[in-house]
């Protein structure tokens, strides 16, 4: 009669590490179908990569996984990625959040918080762009001061930021209210802190690569992001929508472009020895995202 019993401790056991070995992976499994892979980005257009043979290459393929190591080595004679994001299609409207409680406070905060900045050029602030799939490469910058989320004003600052893995992170609540930082990433709870009073600091620090939402539990407005890296080529795109990447080993990436309203888009990229690629990317709406080629004749 022991046998069954043995069987759904395996059964168990394997539901168990399959759902640790998902989390360990920044990105939903993908289906293997090439159709329905085709369909996902159908629209993703990478203007021009500047190469030796000058050909533009188009995205058709999203990464399964994001790594989840990374092995620095020196970079002899790397290349460059540079480039621009723009976008073309509807501005959703800004967020108007109703501010309900902790007037004297929470009063500073804008009246409208736009979804996605973009310039009068279509070019896009505070995406982040990263290369999806290096596996190694140049280390990490010494790092100063640790990164900070500070809650000034019920609103996290910075709104979206890039940490290390495994980096120490403060929280500070610079208001004279209460706030209560919920992290998250995909459906888990990392943490959950309050901070009562004015000046508390708490230091986190996260665990596994990916995106991070936090949240405030008492103003249900306050909303920031944090990318969690295990390598330096990861870059949050300038007020004119510009990016680089140097020192980045020759080869072809999978280069990835958040942004909170329109998600994550993928492009492909060349890199060759001691030349720079110039990226011209355009991210897609969301809506025509959904309704795939079918509608773009
Ligand atoms: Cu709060």
């Amino acid at each position: 009669m022991t046998k069954p019993r043995l069987s759904l401790v395996t059964a168990l056991t394997i539901c168990l590490l399959a759902g640790y070995e998902s989390f360990l992976s920044a990105d939903e499994p993908r289906p293997a179908n090439p159709a329905s892979e085709k369909q996902d980005h159908p629209s993703i257009l990478l203007a021009a990569v500047t190469s030796q043979d000058g050909a533009a290459t188009a995205s058709s393929r999203r990464s399964r996984r994001r790594p989840t190591s990374y092995k620095v080595m020196e970079v002899k004679n790397g290349g460059t990625i540079s480039g621009v994001v723009k976008y073309q299609g509807e501005i959703p409207p800004p967020k108007k959040p109703q501010i309900v409680k902790d007037h004297e406070t929470c009063g500073h905060h804008p009246s409208e918080v736009p979804l996605i900045n973009v310039d009068k050029d279509g070019r896009v602030a505070e995406a982040v762009v990263f290369l999806a799939d290096i596996a190694e490469g140049k280390d990490f910058p010494k790092s100063g001061a640790p990164p900070i989320i500070d809650q000034k004003a019920c609103q996290f600052h910075p709104h979206v930021q890039v940490v290390r893995a495994r980096q120490p992170v403060e929280i500070v609540n610079s208001d004279p209210v209460a706030h209560n930082i919920n992290a998250s990433q995909r459906i888990y709870t990392l943490f959950n802190i309050l901070q009562p009073q004015q000046n508390m600091r708490a230091t986190q620090q996260f665990d596994r690569p990916g995106l991070v939402n936090l949240r405030c539990n008492v103003h249900d407005w306050m909303q920031a992001y944090v990318h969690v890296v295990v390598h330096p080529y990861v870059v949050i795109t300038a007020e004119d929508g510009t990016f680089k990447f140097d020192d980045v080993p020759a080869g072809k990436y999978e280069l990835a472009v958040w942004q909170e309203f329109l998600d994550e888009q993928t492009f492909d990229v060349e890199v060759k020895p001691g030349e720079t690629s110039t990226l011209n990317l355009t991210l897609k709406p969301k809506a025509a995202g959904a309704s795939d080629t079918k509608a773009s004749h």
